[in-house]
């Protein structure tokens, strides 16, 4: 799905800003029809925004089920006869929307974009009322997974089999958007590197008409290739790559034919993504990952996209030396990608398939999680599957994606994990040839583990010295590395440790580097970097996690997962400049 974009032919006009906002605790607004008037009762809710930590009320935090979100929006008069648009970048977790009225649309799934055609409802010049209901259960059917137990008094509480708060809302920009009748639906480019030479493979689909003219133009605006068909492919004799470090962009731009042509200009990278042997290749050099798995997640805000913590996050980045990151556990808000793809950062791409694996949810949730298997039904894999295929149809063009993670620490072990997984893996490289496919697998060694095989990358959470061997690092130095050639005798694939970690509490030293300690956190880095650099075949080493985050209720977090290395307010603790000394000299 194209994101909007003000070119010659189509305008977009932002809807973010305080728009009206209701919780619905007793489930009333969908029986008394909400949306036919103003919101009862309605407060104010700034959009972009997780809604749970605005109102500063327990009630807000922990609601669980709909809120709804209202505002008038005008239809600029200079609309008229064209197609008009709401498009949302993210509802979490499922919405409906209604102009006045009507239903325009509804989507499933809080962390991928959906659009509600307007056309045939709104009157140019004239004004509407948007209402959203949002909401936020997580349920065994949906993706990623969760149980709403009901309380004997009645309240609901949420459970979930995954480590990050629960944040909802409309988490990212709402646009309203407008194009001509006849417009560019979508693109898909995939690119290839021969020598200096390179192909741009491009595909254009068109509503209600034809491709008139593609242009690649290189950053400065030269032409490098032209054609007049909706497919094909452009030679580009002598191209300046996209590579790591180097975001060079080129723009495919794209006309329709008629009287009332589209256009639409997409940024493009030309670079090759390749695994050989146990090399992961990026224009045919070996990339190796050094970075984070991340969150979106901030004080107040939540997950709420803002810019200003984007901008600031990548320069913490580059200044401890990172080069890359997975959007764990679920698709960031596209301006991240964008500006990855503009600055050279390389990105594996996440979907929310996270928490399909009861047993560790077990430590993480009070309360006997039913096993993962029995929960899951073919509607939990179908979620799984549309969410695998509005990723990709959503990120496919960024070249700061260099390979699909289809789940999180789903359950590996038992049979039922590959029956389960062997079609999504399928399904993940039908939507997408071009990319490597793989998931981070939960603390099992590849003698337990039945589906790595499937995948192009073991990518390997793993915990030794926290909650494996906690404390004692020599044993952990000892078994990771053995547990990692084993990988490597049995598979010879490129292995990336996707996550390792400790927690530890800003400004809690110890010279004796207990857990807990900033020092601790330092000596499982360190130790777990010796290892990697006596493994050949590891190409990346993702740090769990960037930053302190949010989680739920539970015993073993204090306030939120303190593995970061930087605060929740993204200050440094001693693992960060520690990582700086070890990335910074490899980098410069
Ligand atoms: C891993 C999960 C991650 C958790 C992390 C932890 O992938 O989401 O936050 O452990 O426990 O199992 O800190």
């Amino acid at each position: 799905m194209l994101r909007p974009q003000e070119t010659p032919s189509r305008e977009r006009v932002g809807l973010n800003g305080l728009w009206a906002f209701a919780l619905d605790p007793g489930d009333r607004g969908r029986a008394e029809r909400w949306w036919s008037g103003p919101l009862p009762g309605a407060s104010e809710m700034p959009v972009p925004a997780s809604f749970n930590d605005v109102p500063a009320t327990r009630d807000a935090h922990d609601h669980v089920g709909d809120v709804w979100y209202q505002r008038e929006v005008r239809i600029p008069a200079g609309w008229a006869g064209r197609r008009v648009v709401l498009r949302f970048d993210a509802a979490a977790h499922r919405a409906v929307v209604w102009w006045n009225d009507a239903e325009v649309g509804r989507h499933d799934g809080g962390y991928t974009p959906f659009e509600c055609d307007l056309t045939g409802h709104a009157r140019p010049g004239g004004t509407g009322r948007v209402t959203v209901v949002v909401d936020n259960r997580l349920t065994p059917s949906s993706i990623p997974p969760g149980i709403v137990d009901v309380l004997p008094d009645g309240r609901r509480r949420q459970r979930y089999f995954h480590d990050f708060f629960n944040y909802a809302g409309l988490h990212r920009a709402v646009w309203l958007c407008s194009t001509p009748r006849s417009y560019v639906r979508d693109i898909t480019v995939t690119t290839e590197v021969t020598g200096a030479d390179a192909r741009v493979h491009y595909r254009v689909d068109v509503v209600d008409g034809r491709v008139a003219e593609v242009v690649l133009r290189d950053a400065d605006g030269a032409e490098r290739a032209r054609a007049t068909t909706a497919a094909g492919t452009l030679e580009v004799p002598d191209a300046t790559l996209w590579r790591p470090g180097h975001g060079h962009l080129h723009r495919l731009e794209v006309r329709t034919d008629g009287e009332d042509a589209d256009e639409y200009a997409l940024p493009v990278g030309i670079r090759e993504v390749k695994v050989d042997g146990d090399r992961f290749l990026i224009n045919g050099e070996p990339f190796h990952f050094r970075g984070f798995g991340r969150h979106e997640d901030n004080p107040v805000r939540g997950k709420g996209h803002d810019d200003v913590h984007m901008v600031h996050d990548f320069a913490l980045l580059d200044w401890i030396g990172a080069n890359s990151f997975r959007t764990s556990h679920y698709p960031y808000a596209e301006e991240v990608l964008e500006y990855a793809d503009r600055h050279g950062i390389v990105v594996i791409d996440e979907t929310p398939a996270v928490g399909l694996n009861f047993e560790i949810a077990h430590t993480l949730v009070p309360g006997d999680p039913p096993h993962i298997w029995a929960a899951i039904d073919d509607t939990t894999r179908a979620a799984h599957l549309r969410a695998i295929q509005e990723l990709v149809a959503r990120d496919k063009n960024h070249p700061s994606v260099v390979m699909w993670s289809i789940a999180n620490e789903p359950d590996s072990a038992r049979p039922e994990a590959r029956t389960y997984f062997e079609p999504l893996v399928r399904a993940a490289r039908e939507a997408d040839p071009s990319r490597p496919v793989c998931f981070a697998q939960v603390q099992l060694p590849p003698d337990k583990d039945v589906m790595s095989d499937l995948f192009d990358v073991i990518c390997l959470n793993r915990y030794n010295g926290w909650y494996v061997d906690t404390g004692d690092l020599v044993t952990a130095e000892r078994e990771l590395e053995a547990e990692l050639r084993e990988w490597v005798r049995l598979h010879g694939k490129p292995i990336i440790v996707t996550e390792y970690g400790a927690d530890a509490i800003a400004g809690v030293r110890s010279v004796a580097a207990g857990t807990w300690t900033e020092d601790y956190q330092v000596a499982l880095l360190e130790t777990f970097h010796r290892v990697f650099d006596r493994v050949d075949s590891v190409v990346g080493e993702h740090v769990w996690n960037f930053a302190d985050f949010a989680t739920g209720y539970g015993v073993n977090r204090a306030d939120g997962n303190k593995k970061g290395v930087f605060t929740r307010d993204r200050r440094p603790k001693a693992a960060a400049f520690a990582l700086r000394r070890r990335w910074r000299t490899e980098a410069d």
